[in-house]
């Protein structure tokens, strides 16, 4: 048993950070149907960004506000993410398994702001390039087979997250020469 289970809270200490091996491999697969474990870490994790996201409580525990979290960023080996976004317009949350893309759009999208990561304590400059739309097939908590269309900001956290379950970091996508530089002979434009 780990110790994220429903009565642990996960804080800024249980981030692994930049640097550890386990952020560099691909993590296995996660056999379904998902054991009681599997699915308590996994709901751990998307009570971590509700409470990151929660000012009372980021506040008291010094949390950053996460919008994704993948397992191997607290140290498990395990094929599985949380995401958690509110807007004025609704609030979504996923916890899913074994996420692939099945498909995605040609074009892409990338943030003007860029991204940050909760395992890297640094500012990185520059643009990540994303798909626009992607199509993902995963499992849910109850280990139900899922098949998900995303598009825009949604889209860019997956693929964050996903890339998390591959060893990749959202600083490896970008322009080494000039940061801000976009891919050539690519239809892709600023999300906002
Ligand atoms: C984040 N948070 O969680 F628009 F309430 C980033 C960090 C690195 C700045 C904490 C974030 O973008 N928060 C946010 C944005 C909003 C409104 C709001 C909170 N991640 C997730 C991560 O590191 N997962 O591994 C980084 C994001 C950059 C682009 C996609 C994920
Ligand atoms: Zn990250």
């Amino acid at each position: 048993m780990s110790k994220f289970t429903k009565d642990y809270m996960i804080t800024m200490k249980d981030i692994v950070k930049e640097g550890a091996p386990i952020l560099r491999k691909v993590v296995d697969e996660v056999q379904m149907p998902p054991t009681e474990e599997d699915k308590e870490e996994l709901m751990c994790m998307l009570q971590f960004l509700k409470n990151s996201q929660n000012p009372e409580i980021a506040k008291k525990h010094h949390l950053r506000a996460g919008v994704g979290l993948s397992a191997n960023q607290i140290g498990l080996n395990k094929q599985m993410f949380a995401v958690y976004i509110q807007s004025e317009q609704e609030e979504l949350a996923y916890t899913l398994f074994n996420p692939k893309i099945v498909s995605h759009s040609v074009s892409m999208t990338y943030l003007p702001s860029g991204e940050g990561c909760l395992s890297v304590e640094r500012e990185v400059p520059g643009y990540v390039p994303r798909y626009e739309r992607i199509k993902v097939k995963a499992f849910d908590i109850n280990g139900e087979e899922v098949v998900i269309r995303l598009k825009g900001y949604t889209a860019i956290v997956f693929q964050h997250e996903m890339d998390h379950l591959n060893g990749i970091m959202f600083y490896d996508h970008i322009n080494k020469e000039n940061p801000f530089k976009l891919p050539e002979n690519t239809d892709i434009q600023s999300l906002y």
